[in-house]
């Protein structure tokens, strides 16, 4: 009689040694922009989409902060600066218990597009983060940032909740020629182990 469940035992150990590292099933992972049913999951849509600035508010909107969580402590804030001849916009953590993914050398959120792979030992970092900024000095167009006509991506976080890991994927865009940001959604799932 044992025999009988050996073998589906086998077969199931040699198919995971294929387990792929990106499926969303595992819970070190998720992917970016991919909504699941995991009971762990957590999706946020923003209807309407916020623009940084905002026509509709009385005064240009130019900092935003957000509560990821709901737990009543901001996290992130979408920072656009403005001054004279300097445009730039930026993001930081609020709280030490929450990064972004960053490129390796500089402080730039990591772009990722839909499907991209968001794993615990992503690089993540605490702190300021620039997507672009664009200075006009001395009749001279100087642009700098990786997130230029960038129209919907997404940038990857995680965060400490008493005491769990989560990871997570917030999708914006720039907008207006590059003078306004939009927030779409994010998401985020327990992800125990990161
Ligand atoms: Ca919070
Ligand atoms: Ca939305």
């Amino acid at each position: 009689m044992k025999k009988k469940f050996l073998l589906p035992a086998l077969l199931a150990l040699i198919l995971c040694q294929n387990c792929n590292k990106e499926d969303i099933n595992n819970k070190d992972s998720m992917l970016a922009g991919i909504i699941s049913e995991d009971p762990g999951f957590v999706f946020f849509d923003f209807s309407p989409d916020i623009d940084i600035p905002n026509p509709s508010f009385e005064d240009d909107l130019l900092e935003l902060d957000l509560d990821i969580n709901k737990d009543g402590n901001n996290d992130l804030q979408f920072i656009r600066n403005e001054e004279g001849d300097f445009l730039s916009f930026s993001i930081k953590t609020l709280s030490e218990d929450f990064y972004i993914v960053s490129e390796e050398v500089i402080d730039y959120p990591r772009i990722l597009r839909s499907g991209d792979p968001i794993d615990c030992d992503n690089n993540f970092k605490s702190g300021k983060f620039l997507f672009l900024y664009r200075l006009w000095d001395y009749g001279l167009n100087i642009d700098s940032g990786m997130w230029f006509n960038i129209d919907n991506k997404y940038f990857a976080f995680k965060f400490k909740s008493q005491n769990n890991w989560y990871l997570g994927w917030f999708k914006i865009g720039f907008v207006n020629n590059n003078r306004g940001i939009r927030l779409y959604e994010y998401a985020y799932m327990l992800s125990p182990d990161c």
